[in-house]
């Protein structure tokens, strides 16, 4: 490891102990803007990097609601307002048992350079809970969501912080939040994105990050004149993501033959498509998080307490959520014959893993690959200031060519040789420097 590197992650360590992920996260952002740094001494004088490490603010407060039994239940709700250089904070909320600070620091940092990349005007945030919705009854999600939002409404609005969704928090999340911040404030406004079509929603949100990480894979694939035609993909994951990435690489000629939830995966040789795309939805709404009723479903073969990652493709995407993707699990790809690694959920690859698959196939980070369904946020933003509602096939549009610049970026950044290109370093550069700028031209704050 470089020098400054280490240094430098000495003391962020000692400053956040404990907080694993976000070290992960950090370090591998460092790796990469650290030489771009010492060669611009504007951003080192500055402290830029040292400042961007810091969240402005990290909310951490008490949910508490009552279940169907009449039972007082307790949880803890977050928001890690990170960056606001280039616009309002915004990013997901996630409600899963295993969320922590750490978790939501590392994904609110993050979020900062994949806003950066969209061109948009967002800055970083991350939010969410300890909340399992795993048995939970509609109502009992509901009142958490109310309670949530209780305490939320405080700290966000519609040019402070705009939250929207992630693992746990779909469109009927954001419903029961939406409902409970307007009845609060007695505003109508577009605090949160992800919201339904009938009530200032966006089309395409719901696909868009599925839809932009198979738009984004297709550029990689071009620069080898290549595409998804006739390629076997291995997914990862049964939620939104998921599905979004079934439904266009379906489209595009390619064929899906997994999934998997914390119980193991399904292999379905026959390609998930049609009909059974749309049961991911079910399985969702369902608060089971399982995929074996698929396996039930369509008679596929379940694999309990595996990965994906055994099976043989030409394509993987992991679009489940963090370090799902290990070295073991990337060298098998690689020896099975696969080209391309295409890391959907935020931070799915371990380190390792990332840069093994950078050397010996192809792959991209998530900052980047995923970066359409905050695009689409963006745009659902963009919408609710106009009092206006865009087409599928406007938003579809801009999603597509949001997602081709945002290639084009990491190539600038990331070309190694004529035929190399390592989309973790033109991903971290190209979102640092719009952010880096836009620090140093509004002082030390
Ligand atoms: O990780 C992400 O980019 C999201 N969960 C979406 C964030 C957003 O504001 O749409």
């Amino acid at each position: 490891m470089d020098e400054n590197v280490k240094v430098f992650m000495e003391k962020v360590m000692e400053k956040n102990p404990g907080e694993k992920e976000f070290h992960q996260a950090v370090q591998e952002f460092t790796e990469s803007v650290m030489p771009f740094i010492e060669k611009n001494p504007k951003y080192k004088k500055a402290k830029i990097l040292e400042r961007m490490v810091e969240p402005e603010r990290a909310i951490i407060f008490r949910v508490p609601w009552v279940d169907d039994k009449g039972d007082v239940q307790v949880n803890r709700g977050y928001r890690i307002e990170f960056n606001s250089a280039i616009g309002p904070y915004k990013g997901g909320l996630r409600f899963h048992p295993s969320v922590n600070l750490s978790i939501l620091k590392f994904l609110g940092f993050e979020q900062i350079f994949k806003n950066s990349l969209t061109s948009l005007p967002m800055g970083g945030g991350k939010g969410g809970s300890d909340f399992n919705a795993r048995g939970k009854s509609e109502m009992e999600i509901m009142r958490f969501c109310q309670s949530f939002m209780m305490e939320l409404f405080r700290h966000v609005g519609p040019n402070t912080d705009v939250p929207a969704g992630d693992i746990g928090v779909g469109g009927r999340e954001i419903g029961y939040l939406f409902g409970m911040y307007k009845k609060l404030r007695n505003e109508f406004t577009g605090v949160l994105t992800g919201k339904g079509v009938n009530w200032g929603g966006s089309l395409i949100r719901p696909e868009a990050t599925g839809y932009g990480a198979v738009y984004f894979a297709s550029e990689m694939l071009k620069l080898k004149s290549d595409s998804f035609k006739g390629k076997i993909v291995t997914v990862s994951g049964f939620g939104n993501v998921a599905w979004g990435c079934a439904l266009k690489i379906n489209e595009l000629g390619g064929k899906v033959v997994t999934l998997s939830g914390p119980d193991g995966y399904i292999y379905d040789i026959d390609g998930i498509k049609g009909e059974k795309i749309e049961y991911m939805l079910e399985m969702r709404a369902s608060n089971n998080d399982r995929v074996e009723d698929f396996a039930k479903k369509f008679n596929a073969p379940f694999y309990a307490g595996k990965k994906p990652w055994e099976v043989k493709c030409d394509i993987a995407m992991p679009c489940a959520t963090q370090n799902e993707l290990d070295l073991n699990d990337a060298k098998i790809l690689a020896k099975n014959g696969c080209i391309l690694v295409v890391e959907v959920s935020n931070m799915g690859c371990t380190y390792d893993a990332a840069k093994f698959a950078t050397e010996k196939m192809m792959y991209a980070p998530g900052k980047a690959v995923n970066a359409g369904g905050v695009a689409v946020s963006g745009l659902e933003m963009s919408q609710n200031s106009m009092r206006m509602n865009w087409t599928a096939e406007e938003v579809d549009k801009h999603l597509h060519q949001i997602m081709k610049n945002i290639h084009e970026a990491c190539v600038k950044y990331g070309r190694v040789s004529k035929d190399k290109v390592d989309y973790i370093k033109g991903a971290n550069i190209a979102g640092f420097v719009k952010v880096a700028d836009a620090m140093l031209d509004q002082g030390i704050v």
